[in-house]
């Protein structure tokens, strides 16, 4: 043998079997023909049903239970020994009562099922970016989408070698009582443990738990940052990449932005976008002073429907193989749908329930939450650079958020502590009542409301910090591709226009381009931001980056208000942007 596991991977293991008591342990290798097997199993049992062959190459189809079809927020706990180390923004227990608590519910939860023992990398085995895992679970579903979501293998045992340095994860279905169902993180013991849920986000534990809640903390410890980021590469006709990593609340067009595909002028130009990653990126300062980033999944987990030939056609190709679909509509000859892959729903199919579907009933076929686990490789905009063990630079970090009127379409800010500042006050608007109207705005800083491992204010304390670290930092800015007019129509195109956009900001990040210094931080002159074939004119880019002082004098008494929420530890940095943007717009 070629590895060897060490004593605290197996104790641990053995602590684990004892009490759930599962019929047998089978410890996973990441080889192919293991994971055939697993997958025959489960076409038995109907966990995983098979799909065509012909059409659809190695994917297989999963249906999650009624009850647990999304991430659980309410059940989702941060357990560090202080309530004041899990801040406002997260629940809390006790780690002693969570832990009683939670092994009452797996005492002998796997009779008569078998444990797998799941060992992962997040990231490159042997990259300095990189940490590994090991997950315990009675799910086949589980397994499966892991060797897809991170890199599986007994490789990862060397890279442990002999220490204690890995993420332990306990999961199990359990009962899927979703009155019982938990979604705990111990921070201060690298543990997870998920109980009760099928459901992928609750349960691929290298993800929103590991490489977001844990790794946060990790990051703050050890000097770098997790973050609910995509990663982009844009390639200019010269052949020179520039990379941007960017944070969206969810239903901001994240994926389509981390796929991008340019407009037809601009590829004929000879622009290429280059997806290295499309929801977490792992950064670092390299020794150069630049902000270095990783993505450290190996698949994408994306949401299903609205992604088609027309909005992503990228991410549509990367599911064509090898690929899970949970909760779609499931066609009588062994291929999937759903809303939004075309016009054309299926008239004789299943519904994600399970139940015959008529298109024509109002109901969507396909659960909204509904998901495809693909292999990034499958995508054809992959970067070269997605399994450079070193990561890429990154020269500009964007927030953006679904704002009808209040932020332009860009802006940057004036340096990196009032970016930080513009992180912190992102937000989204619910759904307006009535059209042209401003809806109520979600606060939804840095988009790591759900996913940040301890109190945001010191987690802003820390973005702060880093700034000494960072020589050579990046530009941040702010973008908004839902301006709308006053009959609630969208003033901007979106999807591969939003390059025009990123482009600007790569070019200020380069010193290359002027800007106007505004109230919110620098804005582009409406003549920098090319528009050639995009259908938006000159006047309406000019609305689109006007900025109005009473929403904006609203926007500063909604950001007192949220930042209330954190009393002291509010850094003093963004007490000061805040009073400083309230001076400026007068
Ligand atoms: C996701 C999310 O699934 O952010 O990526 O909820
Ligand atoms: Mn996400």
């Amino acid at each position: 043998m070629a590895y060897s596991i060490n004593h605290h991977i197996t104790d641990w293991v053995e602590k684990c079997r004892a009490l759930l008591q599962p019929d047998q342990v089978v410890w996973i290798d990441g080889s192919e023909a293991q994971l055939e097997q697993l997958r025959n199993e489960a076409f038995l049992t109907g966990e995983l049903i098979r799909l065509n062959e012909e059409k659809l190459p190695g994917c297989v189809y999963h249906r999650s239970a009624l009850n647990d079809v999304a991430r659980v927020e309410a059940r989702t706990f941060i357990c560090c020994e202080k309530q004041e180390d899990a801040g406002p923004t997260n629940n809390w227990m006790a780690p002693a009562e969570m832990k009683a608590k939670l092994r009452d519910i797996y005492d002998g939860c796997m009779k008569g099922r078998t444990m797998y023992v799941i060992p992962y990398a997040m990231g490159i085995v042997g990259s300095p970016f990189a940490k590994y895992g090991i997950e315990l679970t009675d799910s086949i579903y589980v397994v499966v989408s892991m060797a897809i979501m991170t890199r599986v293998g007994t490789e990862i045992y060397k890279g442990i070698g002999e220490s204690a340095d890995f993420i332990k994860g306990l999961h199990s279905k359990a009962e899927l009582d979703a009155e019982k169902r938990y979604i705990v993180h111990f921070p201060e013991e690298n543990y997870i443990m998920s109980v009760n849920s099928g459901y992928g986000g609750n349960v691929l534990l290298g993800k929103k738990c590991f490489a977001l809640r844990i790794a946060s903390v990790l990051g703050r410890n050890e000097g770098w940052m997790a973050e609910h980021m995509l990663i982009l590469g844009v390639e200019n006709p010269q052949g020179e990449v520039r990379y941007v990593c960017g944070a969206f609340p969810s239903a901001c067009g994240k994926t389509n932005l981390a796929m991008l595909i340019p407009p037809q002028a601009w590829r004929e130009k000879g622009w290429k976008c280059w997806c290295v990653g499309d929801d977490i990126a792992w950064l670092r300062p390299g020794p150069d002073g630049r902000l270095w980033a990783v993505n450290p999944e190996n698949g994408f987990f994306g949401v299903a429907p609205g992604t088609g030939a027309k909005t992503n056609p990228n991410a549509l190709e990367a599911t064509k193989k090898n690929t899970i679909f949970t909760n779609v509509v499931l066609k009588p000859d062994g291929t999937v749908w759903w809303e939004g892959m075309d016009k054309n729903p299926p008239t004789d199919a299943l519904n994600w329930k399970g139940e015959p579907w008529d298109p024509a009933s109002g109901e969507p076929g396909a659960h909204p939450n509904s998901r495809f686990t693909a292999p990034a490789v499958n995508c054809p905009c992959i970067s070269d650079k997605f399994n450079d063990p070193q990561g890429v630079p990154i020269s500009a970090i964007v927030f953006g958020g679904r704002r009808a009127k209040t932020a332009p379409l860009v802006y940057q800010s004036r340096d990196w502590g009032h970016g930080v500042f513009v992180g912190s006050i992102m937000g989204s608007e619910k759904t307006a009542a009535a059209e042209g109207t401003v809806g109520e705005t979600r606060r939804d800083p840095m988009a790591m409301l759900p996913f940040c491992g301890y109190h945001m204010a010191d987690y802003w304390q820390h973005w702060l910090d880093m700034e000494k670290l960072i020589t050579n930092p990046p530009i941040i800015c702010n973008v908004n591709w839902f301006r709308t007019d006053d009959e609630g129509h969208f003033l901007w195109p979106g999807f591969g226009d939003n390059l025009r956009v990123i482009e600007w900001v790569l070019r200020r990040a380069f010193g290359e381009v002027d800007a106007r210094e505004t109230a919110l931080g620098y804005e582009p002159y409406a003549k920098d931001i090319d528009l050639e074939g995009s259908g938006v004119d000159e006047a309406t880019l000019e609305e689109l980056l006007s900025v109005d002082p009473e929403l904006w004098r609203q926007e500063v008494a909604g950001i007192r208000e949220f930042y209330a929420k954190f009393g002291d530890k509010l850094p003093q940095r963004l007490r000061d942007e805040l009073d400083a943007l309230e001076k400026r717009i007068g």
